[in-house]
This record gives C-alpha cells, structure tokens and sequence, in this order.
C-alpha cells in the first residue's frame, strides 16, 4: 500500500488496520440483500464525538454499524453504498489538514481511505450535502436509519429533499425510505469467521483478567483496586477500552444489579461479584464471576453458587441450533426456582413458583442477550411473534443468577449473598461453545486458585 503520509504525523501502524475480505465481504452482503428488496441507496454515518465536560471529549467510540461494513474507525464519516447494475461504493470523510493532526494524530484523508478500505470513491466529509443528492438520483429507495439522531436525519431528508426538487428536469426521487438497522441487524446477528475469531481473542483476555482480579482480591482491600487489576489485564493485552463499565460488588452490593461505584472495602466472609469485559477491536466480552473475598466460600454461599452453577449448566445444555432463543432462560429458571424452594427461599411446587412469578424476587433478570460489537447486540429475539430459533454462529451470553435482599420471611444465613456466573456461548453446529471458559467458575476451581495466589 502507498497510501500517502503526513509530514505531520506518521500513519497508523498496519497492524491498525484489520483484514478488510470480511468487511468488503459484508458489503457486497448488504447490496445483495438490498437489491433483492428492490435496490436503491443505503447511507450511514459513525458515531459522533460527544463532549464529557467544558472541552474534553469522551473517549471516542465508532458507531457499531458504521464499523462492521467500512473497518473505518475515524469520527465524521459517511458510507453511502449504490445498489443496482452498477454497484458503488463511497466513503466521506475527515480532509487531510495538518495543523489539526499535529493537535489530533493521522487522518487518512479521501484519497489514502479510498485505497486502504478499499472503496470506489472517497470524498470529503465536508462534499456530503452538495453529493449525497447526485446519488439519489433516480433510485427507488433509500436505506437509512432514522430516529437516532436528528442532525442526521435532516442531512437525510434535505437530501431527498433536493432530489424532489429537480424532478421537472425529468429527475426520479426515491419513493420511499426503508430501515437500514433492521437489515443490519440480520446480518450481524450471525457472526462471520474473522468477527468470531475477534470475539474468541477478546473473550481470552476478559478471562485472563478475572483470574488475575480473584488473586488480587482479600479481605482489606477496595472494590476500585480489584477493577484496577481487571482493567490493567484488559489494556496491556491491547484491548482497547472496557466493553461497559466493570460492576466489582462486594457483600450486599452484589444485590444492586448495575452496581458501578466501586468504592466499598471488601470484608471477611463476603462475596465479590465482578460482572466485566473488555472491547478489542470493537467486540465485546461479558463476563461475570462471583467468589469469595477470603478465597474459601462458606456452606449457605456454596449451597447458593451450587444453584446458580447448576443453573447455568441447564442454560449452556440447552443452548444449540434449533431451540428457540427462550429455552436456556426456561432451563435456568427451572433450576433456580427449585434451588430457591430448597434453600428455604419459597415455598410451594416447582410449577407453582414459576407460573406465579414468585422466583423473580430473586432471579429478575434474563438469562442472557446477544453479543458482538455492542454488549446488548443488535438482532430481535422474536420472529412474527415466536421466540426465534438459535443457528450456528450466533453469540449469547448466559448469565443466570440469585440476589437475596435481607427481609423478615428470608433466612437469615442467606441474606445479601448475591451471585451470578455468565459466560459468553457461541452456537456450534450441534450445541454451543462456552468461550469464556478459562476463567474458573467451580468452587473447587476457584479456591484452588485464591489458595495459590494467597500461598505463593
Ligand atoms: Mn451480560
């Protein structure tokens, strides 16, 4: 590649930018499927960049779609993709100009983006208003996806706008606009080879960093010092930030689901929950662990973790090509509502606690969601009103657990033990793989480990 350099700053280095097959592959996918739905125009922005306070921005992140059709991860940029005889593909993004990438770093500029990510055209992101009519000239559809954010559907809009009017000078105007996203959506639901090898790396590295947080932890220590380990595991293995901000819950704080303050001091005889992943080249992981802060899990914590373990086992068990997207959370419940009765927790039949509910006081969440570029990713979950069925490469987590709040009818052994164990699936030809699986997740397992770190 000759891509042209700036004197003002050097190119990112090649590694940077991933194998660009997949995400020329995708785009011929999206065309395909458009011009099996009548053709026309798809346009997509990134993700802007947001201000955090006065002038420091947010760490940048690329918008998820915009990332899995261009490997582009510059901020102003625009895919716009013809459909048709003659398909064509066009990137709008930031000019070169050097005085802001002495401030910045590299941008590629049009001319090195077109070549690099291999598109037919590039301009710059400046051009979009004055273009974007030309190409929706005389196409019947536009694909976009409005609703996100109004600046961009006006861009949309005024564009087509313009097009209605040159229609005396015999110009068509597309007729109608169609969801970009829901197309999108499909075709991320199933992941390719090169976006599950990407998802496999970064689920070793959220792994890695559990183990390292459960050595690190012991009685004395701060919640914000465990997330210090997991975010030095995630960063020096080259993940690029967090894939959401890391929950570490000791004691009863396990009980607070979205628990982010991290600021409590871990004690004797309680749990952590560290619910964590990290994001490497823009896929996340989802990992979550519950173990003791002592390293020995006392007998109502392990008769609880027992549960939630068997929980996920009749999750993982249920997970595979074929079964509807609700039967690991039917398989989990089942265990979990009849752990529940055991402990102490409810009383009645198994069938009983689950058709009323009684179960959710405990278990409030669902058993899993999809996985990929976003930790909540893209796909429905039903299809024409059904629970759609799982097929091979598809990711999830699977994620079951108990929190038990203190109240006058709860044993009291069992009051604030709050766990839950996740792990992230991908669907396999006959069931699925767990590929979270090195970070230790029975109790013997996870002993052993704290015991090793603890020895020497
Ligand atoms: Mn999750």
């Amino acid at each position: 590649m000759n891509a042209p350099t700036s004197p003002a700053s050097p190119r990112p280095d090649f590694a940077q930018v991933p194998d660009l097959a997949p995400f020329r592959a995708r785009r011929e996918r999206l065309l395909a499927r458009m011009q099996a739905a009548g053709g026309g125009v798809a346009v997509l922005p990134t993700a802007p960049e947001r201000i955090r306070n006065r002038d420091a921005h947010y760490l940048y992140r690329h918008d998820s779609y915009f990332y899995y059709l261009t490997a582009f991860r510059e901020p102003e940029a625009v895919v716009v993709l013809v459909a048709g005889e003659q398909p064509q593909q066009i990137l709008f993004c930031r000019e070169k100009n050097e005085e802001r990438e002495i401030w910045d770093g590299y941008r590629y500029g049009p001319d090195a983006a077109c070549e690099v990510f291999g598109f037919d055209e590039a301009w710059t992101i400046g051009d979009l208003e004055k273009r974007l009519p030309d190409y929706l000239a005389d196409q019947p559809l536009v694909w976009a996806s409005l609703g996100y954010d109004s600046a961009w559907d006006a861009t949309v809009l005024d564009a087509l706008n313009s097009v209605r009017g040159k229609a005396r000078s015999g110009i068509v105007p597309p007729h109608s606009i169609r969801d970009l996203r829901a197309e999108l959506d499909e075709m991320r639901l199933v992941k390719d080879a090169a976006e599950l090898a990407t998802m496999r790396h970064a689920a070793q590295i959220s792994a890695a960093a559990h183990c390292r947080a459960m050595r690190a932890t012991r009685p004395g220590r701060f919640e914000y010092e465990i997330e210090a380990e997991l975010l030095h595991a995630f960063r020096s293995a080259g993940s690029q930030a967090p894939a959401y901000t890391s929950i570490v819950a000791g004691g009863a704080n396990a009980c607070v689901l979205h628990y982010i303050d991290n600021d409590h001091l871990l004690r004797d005889g309680d749990l952590l929950l560290i619910d964590a992943g990290c994001e490497l080249d823009g896929y996340a992981s989802d990992i979550t662990r519950t173990f003791p802060v002592n390293g020995r899990f006392s007998t109502a914590q392990r008769e609880v973790y027992e549960t939630v373990l068997a929980a996920q086992h009749a999750a993982r068990e249920a997970t595979r090509p074929g079964a509807h997207w609700n039967a690991p959370h039917e398989a989990a419940v089942k265990v979990l509502a009849q752990g529940m009765i055991d402990l102490g927790l409810l009383q009645g039949s198994l069938d009983g606690v689950i058709e009323s509910n009684a179960y959710s006081r405990f278990y409030m969440h669902r058993t899993g969601h999809w996985l990929g570029m976003d930790v909540h990713d893209a796909g429905e979950y039903k299809l024409g009103g059904e629970w759609r069925p799982l097929a091979e490469g598809m990711v999830l987590t699977i994620e079951p657990g108990c929190y038990i709040r203190p109240a006058d009818d709860v044993p009291e052994h069992l009051w604030n033990i709050g766990i839950r164990i996740e792990d992230d699936a991908v669907v396999t030809a006959d069931g699925c793989e767990l590929i979270t699986a090195d970070a230790p997740k029975t109790v013997a397992d996870i002993e052993a480990l704290m015991r090793e770190a603890r020895d020497g």
